[in-house]
């Protein structure tokens, strides 16, 4: 099969648009998501003997559930639709873009980590080992400049490649506590049966942080009384905790980032004074 279903997502002005407009050139036409006023533009590439479908997913800088753009690109990356994600990254931002590209990765996306806008880096100074932070993150990680079409081909290559791969998604250590919670919510969520097409820890950490959308699907899909016992369950937890569990697994996502950058990103020291 030589079809390749191409997804491109990240945060707004990471060069989204630029880089789906260098990869299908004229070959794109724009229609809307289905139930909302959200643009979904669609495009053709080729490469070598391979004919991509490349989609432009509306940019966000998180996956909740509080804005249609978020639902949009949400929906469309737990359905799986997709060979690959082309996660497309501000290299010169890089710890805003990765908060992003942490969250497709503990929902066990195959994605590309597409270092973009690389001369802007470069301008600055930073100095991104990709072999560090590709083992870091568990993923490939390709360097383009969209706007000059710099590493297209190689991303191409990388994209072919990785069609058929299939990754173990990121598992981040949110400490003992929460921990402990997972693996209670896990067993429960295997007892009533819930979907296994979506990433089963990504899940239990979502409902763990009330995520609305999460809480939702839960209750569709094993019923309003099951699910209950699991809300009460984190709950119940959740009194005899220090802080609120989303705050909790907000500092720890951000604390593993800063630990990757600082393993993987070298910047100048501050600008000399005179
Ligand atoms: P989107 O919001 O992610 O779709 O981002 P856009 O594709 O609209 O790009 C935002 C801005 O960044 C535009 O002005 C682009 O020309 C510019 N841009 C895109 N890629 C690069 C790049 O690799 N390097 C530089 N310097 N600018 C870029
Ligand atoms: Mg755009
Ligand atoms: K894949």
């Amino acid at each position: 099969n030589n079809e390749v279903k191409i997804a491109l997502a990240g945060n707004p002005n990471s060069g989204k648009t630029t880089m789906f407009n260098e990869l299908t050139g004229s070959r794109q036409h724009v229609g809307n998501w289905p139930g909302v006023t959200v643009e979904k533009k669609m495009g053709r590439a080729s490469y070598q003997n391979y004919s991509l479908e490349v989609i432009d997913l509306p940019g966000t800088y998180s996956l909740g559930a509080y804005s249609d753009d978020e639902v949009v690109a949400r929906d469309f990356l737990t359905t799986g639709d997709y060979d690959v994600v082309l996660n497309i990254i501000n290299s010169s931002n890089l710890d805003r873009n990765l908060y992003f590209t942490v969250q497709l990765l503990e929902m066990g996306v195959d994605l590309i980590a597409v270092l973009n806008m690389a001369d802007e880096a470069e301008k600055k100074g930073i100095k991104i080992n990709k072999n560090k932070l590709a083992k870091m993150l568990g993923t490939s990680v390709v360097e383009t400049v969209a706007s000059r079409g710099r590493g297209i081909d190689k991303l191409l290559k990388e994209t072919v490649q990785n069609r058929d791969l299939s990754e173990a998604a990121l598992k981040i250590d949110y400490g003992r506590e929460i921990e402990d919670l997972i693996s209670e919510v896990l067993s429960m969520l295997r007892e009533f049966n819930f979907t296994d097409q979506i990433n089963q820890r990504w899940a239990a950490v979502k409902l763990i942080e009330h995520d609305p959308e999460a809480v939702k699907l839960l209750e569709r899909e094993v019923g309003a009384s099951k699910a209950k016992k699991i809300k009460s369950l984190i709950a119940g937890r959740e009194l005899k905790a220090e802080d609120d569990f989303d705050n909790i697994i907000i500092d720890k996502k951000y604390e593993f980032i800063n630990q990757v950058i600082a393993e993987s990103v070298s910047r100048p020291a501050f600008d000399q004074e005179p």
